[in-house]
């Protein structure tokens, strides 16, 4: 009988302890510490509230590891964003990385910014490119040189996607913002190597 007792305390004991491991409080707030510590007093069978995973950095190169599951959500309004400049594009070009990093297998979602009068020499990219644009006027066309004449104007809300590999060159007469989203490593190579602005140091 005295045995039988000791044992279902022991029993709950390791449930309780369990239950307080698995409630240890975030690193980023206390909050859910005092919803376990009370489910704690009443059933114990009750779970605790999960402690949320540490946010990786949105808006970041550093923000999760290759490969990494997604793990809590993005959210970023447009001040949110911080831009950038790009080396790999003509200058006047920025960029602000909501989701990444581009360099990794990992999904991306960047920002383009292009000023007015702008050119994006032939090029292509080593994976699917989806673009929307956001504002003004992105103006694409397909071929190995850039001709203005032989593109096509796409206004906000309108979307281009191409497969990999494919020589596509861009311009601008007015301010313009598309959204780039895909998966990497991304990159960008010129059909004509000496108008890659990395060459033209
Ligand atoms: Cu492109």
């Amino acid at each position: 009988m005295l045995t039988k007792g000791i044992s279902i305390i022991s029993v709950l004991l390791v449930l309780a302890s369990t239950l307080l491991a698995a409630c240890a409080p975030a690193p980023t707030g206390g909050s859910n510490w005092l919803l376990c510590a009370s489910d704690s007093v009443g059933i114990l069978a009750f779970a605790c509230e999960p402690t949320p995973t540490p946010v990786p950095p949105p808006l970041s190169a550093a923000a999760a590891p290759a490969n990494a599951p997604m793990v809590t959500h993005i959210i970023a309004t447009p001040k949110d964003l911080k831009w950038a400049d790009v080396p790999s594009l003509p200058k006047g070009a920025k960029i602000a990385v909501i989701e990444g990093p581009l360099t990794e297998a990992v999904p991306f979602t960047v920002r383009i910014r292009l000023p007015a009068d702008f050119k994006v020499p032939a090029h292509w990219h080593p994976a699917i490119e989806r673009v929307t644009v956001l504002s003004g006027t992105f103006n694409v066309g397909m071929g190995d040189t850039l001709d203005t004449q032989k593109t096509t104007a796409l206004s906000a809300g309108s979307v281009i996607i191409m497969p990999p590999k494919t020589n596509h060159f861009v311009w601008t007469n007015e301010e313009t913002i598309v959204q780039l989203n895909g998966t990497g490593p991304w990159g960008i190579t010129y059909v004509n190597p000496a108008d890659d602005p990395r060459n033209q140091k």
